[in-house]
């Protein structure tokens, strides 16, 4: 009798167990997962407003234009947008030298249209995020005309002056400026006055209370309107050591380390948390990490430090460059190291905090010419895989515009073509030293920030329908194939491929929480990972070259249940210790 019992209850269980598996794959099983979050669920995506959409013929990007595009935006399935800085400026730095925080560029057009703008997409379900740039100002801002005016201004303070009867100041190393230099002298006043950017965007003085509360205050007045966050432009670097000592000796070859190490940094933002911040608790905040490394970053993000929710490093960055320069190596980009720095990061901030992900912004290439391959036979294909990337990670993704159409570098061959800062001052740069103009140009068509900041294509009419004026910067020739329009048609397509893996990262939580783990550490073709949560496991499989290559596993593939493959077509999984993976495949299965 007793083993008729044991039998029916093991009937009962196998069939119970048959019923949960078989759960539509969109039901969330969250319901054991803690401390969930919105912005930890949410997919980011960055509009460069100047490049979006046009939508009064002045070849320029606004918000009216973003408002037209808002249904697009929102067929991604993406929740967050961040714009880059859209306030008054007179745009040496496209926005990043601020004139006016209260005011809209006028260019993108009304404080209505903004008003409208957020309701818009509030209207949709979609969150936006500010690009909060208070490490400086524009020189046209007006506490800078102030302050240069006299040294008994009142807003002398608000920016660092060195008095020059003290001599020349410490050698500071400045991003943008044609000598490289970061102290420029102004003779109204006899001083010289600090910009670790360009010199038209001096260096706030955080170290004067005034000037905090008087962020604090704007801060306020745009949370007020209802915006969902910030990210916070090279926040790291807001505080410095008034002393203005000579740097030491082994920041000369990493100065950005020394600039993200001031010594009231963290005082100020856990001040930031308590004054603004933390009156605002369903925002996100996240840092622009510049010169911040994995051993820091929880100095950050550790919610019991009460300062910002994320933060984003650019440690990948550097791969594929020479050491202390931004010229590409030959030999590439190791994949070991790839997979290195990112398992690095999520083992640091394990669940001490929450990571993001990000493989390309407004100031870098394009993704798919950084790292994968733009060639014609495989762009589509290395596009998808790293989305792929982005979307099965175990941090939030940072996915920047045009990316999910597979937009390419434009690889300008004339210096007239640039409009950034960074390239035309580097230019000036090499010419007054005699440097090698046409190493640095060829350099620029894999590095500049131009590449990324190309009008967005949107169809094949002219201009890519960004705008029926004169583009203020030209437009990739390839918009005629890589288009919104075609690309919607194509269900094949790397937008069709976006929304379909954005759509998968949304419906299985083990995407966004899962436990990620390294597989195949040393393989030099291929990224293997698995993510793990609540018994059940998912492996991602990613092939960064042009040829086959083998993943070497652990599992049986054979039972393994594949979720989705950038090729469309599942090669048969017959093989058990090891997988072949065809060019730039990636293929995610539920084992
Ligand atoms: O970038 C800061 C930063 O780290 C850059 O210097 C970046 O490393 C460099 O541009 C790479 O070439 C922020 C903004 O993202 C950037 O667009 C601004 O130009 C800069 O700050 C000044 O605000």
């Amino acid at each position: 009798m007793k083993i008729m019992k044991y039998i029916h209850l093991i009937v009962m269980m196998a069939a119970i167990a048959a019923i949960i598996s078989c759960q539509p794959q969109n039901k969330k099983s969250t319901a054991t997962i803690p401390n969930r979050t919105w912005w930890k669920e949410a997919v980011v995506y960055q509009i460069y407003p100047r490049s979006f959409k046009d939508s009064n013929g002045d070849g320029v990007g606004d918000l009216k234009g973003i408002i037209s595009k808002l249904d697009y935006v929102k067929s991604l399935g993406v929740d967050v947008i961040w714009l880059n800085p859209i306030f008054a400026s007179p745009n040496r730095d496209n926005g990043y030298d601020i004139s006016d925080y209260r005011k809209i560029m006028k260019q993108f057009g009304t404080m209505a249209d903004f008003d409208t703008l957020l309701n818009e997409m509030h209207h949709r379900g979609l969150k936006l995020v500010l690009d909060l740039v208070v490490n400086h100002t524009s020189s046209d801002h007006k506490w800078f005309k102030e302050s240069r005016k006299s040294r008994n201004n009142p807003y002398r303070d608000y920016y660092h002056w060195w008095p020059a009867e003290r001599g020349k100041p410490a050698k500071r190393y400045s991003y943008f400026d044609v000598d490289n230099n970061a102290w420029k002298y102004d003779s109204t006043t006899n001083a010289y006055y600090l910009h670790y950017f360009a010199r038209s965007q001096p260096d706030l003085n955080w170290e004067n209370p005034k000037v905090r509360q008087a962020i604090y205050k704007m801060m306020r007045f745009w949370l007020n309107k209802g915006i969902d966050g910030f990210r916070m432009d090279v926040i790291p670097f807001i505080s410095k050591d008034t002393t203005f000592p000579p740097l030491p000796e082994k920041y000369h070859g990493n100065f950005v380390h020394y600039y993200a190490n001031g010594p009231h940094l963290h005082e100020y933002l856990q001040e930031m948390n308590k004054d603004v911040l933390s009156k605002y608790p369903n925002i996100m905040t996240v840092a622009e990490g510049a010169g911040v490394t994995s051993n820091e970053v929880l100095n950050f993000i550790n919610p019991s430090r009460h300062e910002l929710n994320m933060l984003y490093n650019f440690d990948a960055m550097r791969l594929g460059l020479i050491p202390g320069t931004r010229e590409v190596d030959p030999k590439g980009i190791n994949l070991v190291d790839f997979k290195e720095v990112f398992t690095k990061w999520d083992s640091v901030i394990d669940d001490k905090g929450w990571g993001t992900i990000w493989l390309g912004n407004h100031d870098t290439p394009r993704i798919v010419s950084h790292w994968g391959n733009d060639s014609p036979a495989f762009r589509a294909l290395s596009s998808k895989m790293l989305t792929t990337f982005l979307m099965t990670m175990h941090a939030t993704p940072f996915y920047y515009f045009g990316d999910e159409l597979g937009m390419t570098n434009i690889k300008f061959d004339s210096i007239q073509d640039y409009r950034d800062i960074e390239t035309l001052h580097e230019y000036q740069h090499l010419k007054d030293t005699g440097g090698d103009i046409k190493k640095f140009l060829d350099n620029q068509k894999m590095v500049a920030r131009d590449n990324g900041r190309t009008p967005f294509q949107w169809d094949s009419t002219k201009n890519a329908g960004f705008t029926t004026g004169q583009p203020w910067i030209k437009v990739n020739p390839n918009y005629k194939t890589i288009n919104v329009k075609t690309e919607e048609k194509n269900p094949n397509s790397v937008l069709n491929y976006f929304k379909k893996i954005v759509r998968m990262r949304k419906d299985n939580p083990i995407l966004i929480y899962g436990k990620y783990t390294l597989l195949d550490k040393e393989n030099p073709d291929v990224y293997a990972y698995t993510r793990e949560l609540n018994g059940k496991k998912v492996l991602v499989l990613l092939n960064f070259t042009t040829h086959k290559v083998q993943a070497k596993l652990s599992f049986d593939m054979r039972k393994a249940k594949l979720l989705i493959d950038n090729y469309n077509t599942m090669q048969d999984a017959n093989a058990i210790q090891t997988f072949t993976l065809r060019p730039y495949e990636a293929a995610v299965f539920e084992l």
